[in-house]
Order: structure tokens, then C-alpha cells, then sequence
């Protein structure tokens, strides 16, 4: 649901365009102007479209990937009310507006069997899949630290769990190594041992760092700068965005994926890899953000393993990607032959300047 309309490849499990009456399902006047696929996501498919009463976001929930929409949508509906109700208007994590269909419904299941959600379109914001600046990082970090901080007292049962052991970094590496067995003869060869050495060593480490006994709390699970939309005037975030995998789990996820994001100016799948340098100042944005946005949240026990999120989650990424490029890229959206493979090595690359750089956030986190 990012702002900037960006080209994409379009699999036949994706829509090339919205089914006919989505609009009057969400009581929006037909028919819809200047429809334009829109976003940066690997995942969903989203569109941007203006109605005479509203501007809003259309999103395709890939079910190949999401396996229970219901249960996500059920999700969304109590975040975003809880979100909505309880805290000041200034925040960026009340901006996500979710509209209801004609039956009061939160989804809308088209003829083919399409599952569709709609939201209110941000005006006057942007998101870029990368950091411009340590402001920027700054902004991104508070936000996605603030989300984490009005989450804690969401009341009632525990979330559905949208994509089951998503940050489990032992089952990613097994399924990595499983995919590696069945596709004998790869090429990869050598990215597989890399992510597998690394994965096991980082996985030990987070074992005698005490990740175990993490607390467990609501969390976003996403948390990049594209996640972000900023107030095009006063750069200030206005609205976290893509809600999907927010679950239970633990701070190490997002404060992980926010330096591994958030903390250079690369491109995710850049080439050669090795031409990913971190951005100190960008770094220390990050943290200074974050600590700025969850206050008080952070225990004793979050700081202590937080220095090592930066490697985990990147080296997880890493894992997962090439464990798609083994299958013959089913799960992420591609956009040419080995782009997962390129997306790996990236952040394998990542992932190590990331473990250098654990003392500076510990110090930082201090
Ligand atoms: C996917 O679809 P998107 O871009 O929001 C993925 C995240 C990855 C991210 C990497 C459900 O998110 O876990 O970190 O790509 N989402 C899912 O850019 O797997
Ligand atoms: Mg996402």
C-alpha cells in the first residue's frame, strides 16, 4: 500500500485489475477513476482508485501466502479500531482507516473467489522502499516503536497467528535446508552453506543471549521504511501501513528488520551485494527512533538481545529468499530470473555488517 505507483510483475494468482462492482460492494459511487496498481509489497495486490465520494486502496489478499484472510481481517478489525479509539490524532499509528462494505463486512469476496479490503488512501504522504536520510530513519523507527508501545494493553484473546513460526529462525533454516536437498545440483550452492553456518551460529548465540525468554508482545513483524508513510510537508510519519503479520511475537522481529531496512540506502536486491555500506548516522537514527517511539516499553531483557536482531532477521530474509529461489520463486513476487537469489546474497551481506555493527547499537541502546 505504498503511495508510489511502482510497475510489477503480474502472476496469474494477481489481479491485473479489480472486479467489476468492488466499489458499490464498499458502497463507493461506480465506477471508479484512474485506477493504478500501486505499491512495493511482495506479497498482496494493491490499487489505488478514485471514487466521487472517496480516493481509497484496494488490496487482493494473497491466500497462497495468508492462509486464513478471516482470521487476518479479524486481526485488522480490532487493531485498527483499538488503534483508532485509543490514541492521540497525532499518531502515525492511527492513520490506517479500514472501510466497511454495504453489509458492514471488513472484506469483500468477489465472484472468482478473490478476497478484498479497502482502505481510506492517505493524502499528501509518500513511502520509498529505501531511507533518504537520517531524519527519515529517525521517523520510520518512531513509528514502528510507537505501534509497538499502543499495542501492549490491545484487550481480548491473542491475535491469529497470520503466517505460522513467521520469525522462527530454526524452522526458516530447516526449511532451507530441506529445499537445498530437493533441488541437488543448484548453483546456490554456496549461498545455501553461507546462510546455514551463519543462521546456526547466530541461533546459538541468541540461545545464550536469553531470546527464549523474550516477552512475548504484539508486534508488526514488517517493519520497513515502505511500511512508513510520511507527510509529504513536515516529513513526519502519518500512518503505519500493512498490517498483516502484526501478531504475537517479539520486539527482536521489528527493531531487527528496522536496522536491517532502515540503517543504509541499498536496495534490498542490490548488485553487486557487496556494494551495501551501512549509514552510521542512518544506524543511530534508527535506534534513537525506535527508543523514542516504544518509551518506557523496553525491558532489561529486549535490550540485551536487541544488538543481535539486526543479524537474525536479515540472515532469516536471507534464508527465505533463497529458500523461494530454490523452489522456483513461488512466494515473493520477481521481477527477473534469480532475483531471489540476488535479494539473498544482499542481505547475507547485510546480515554480516549487521553483526559488526552489534556493539554500536548496544551502546546506543545503553
Ligand atoms: C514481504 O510483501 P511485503 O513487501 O510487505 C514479506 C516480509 C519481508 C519483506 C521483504 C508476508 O513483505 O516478511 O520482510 O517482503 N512479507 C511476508 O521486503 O512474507
Ligand atoms: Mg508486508
Amino acid at each position: 500500500m505504498t503511495q508510489d505507483p511502482s510497475p510489477s510483475a503480474d502472476p496469474p494468482d494477481r489481479p491485473a485489475e479489480l472486479p467489476r462492482d468492488l466499489g458499490a460492494q464498499f458502497g463507493l459511487a461506480a465506477p471508479a477513476s484512474r485506477v493504478v496498481r500501486i505499491g512495493a509489497g511482495h506479497i498482496n495486490a494493491t490499487f489505488s482508485a478514485h471514487y466521487v465520494s472517496a480516493h481509497v486502496v484496494h488490496q487482493r489478499i494473497n491466500e497462497t501466502v495468508f492462509r486464513d484472510p478471516v482470521g487476518l481481517m479479524d486481526n485488522l478489525v480490532r487493531v485498527t479500531d483499538h488503534l483508532r479509539e485509543r490514541i492521540p490524532e497525532t499518531s502515525p499509528c492511527r492513520g490506517l482507516e479500514l472501510l466497511r462494505t454495504r453489509d458492514g463486512a471488513a472484506y469483500h469476496i468477489a465472484e472468482d473467489g478473490g478476497f478484498w479490503r479497502t482502505f481510506r488512501f492517505v493524502e499528501a504522504t509518500r513511502a520509498t522502499t529505501q531511507v533518504e536520510s537520517p531524519e527519515h530513519a529517525f521517523e520510520v523507527a518512531r513509528a514502528f516503536g510507537e505501534f509497538a508501545h499502543w499495542l501492549q494493553d490491545l484487550p481480548g484473546p491473542a491475535l491469529c497467528e497470520t503466517i505460522p513460526r513467521f520469525h522462527d529462525l530454526g524452522h526458516r533454516l530447516e526449511a532451507l535446508r530441506q529445499a537445498s536437498d530437493a533441488a541437488p545440483g543448484d548453483p546456490a550452492g554456496a549461498e545455501v552453506e553461507g546462510v546455514l553456518v551463519f543462521g546456526q551460529a547466530l541461533g546459538e548465540r541468541l540461545a545464550a543471549a536469553g531470546a527464549v525468554a523474550l516477552p512475548r508482545r504484539v508486534v508488526h513483524n514488517d517493519c520497513k521504511p515502505s511500511n512508513v508513510l510520511i507527510d509529504r510537508d513536515s516529513a513526519r510519519a502519518r500512518c503505519v501501513i500493512d498490517l498483516d503479520t502484526v501478531m504475537e511475537g517479539s520486539l527482536l522481529a521489528d527493531f531487527g528488520d528496522l536496522l536491517r531496512s532502515a540503517t543504509h540506502r541499498g536496495a534490498e536486491d542490490a548488485r553487486p551485494a557487496a556494494s551495501l555500506r551501512l549509514d552510521d548516522a542512518c544506524l543511530e537514527a534508527v535506534v534513537r527512533g525506535y527508543r523514542a517511539g516504544a518509551g518506557s516499553l523496553l525491558s532489561d531483557a529486549e535490550r540485551a538481545v536487541l544488538p543481535l536482531a539486526g543479524a537474525v532477521i536479515t540472515l532469516e530474509l536471507a534464508a527465505r529468499f533463497l529458500t523461494d529461489h530454490l523452489q522456483g520463486d513461488v512466494y515473493f513476487r520477481v521481477a527477473r530470473p534469480g532475483h531471489n537469489l540476488d535479494r539473498a546474497r544482499a542481505q547475507l551481506h547485510l546480515a554480516r555488517l549487521l553483526d559488526a555493527s552489534g556493539d554500536a547499537v548496544r551502546g546506543l541502546l545503553a
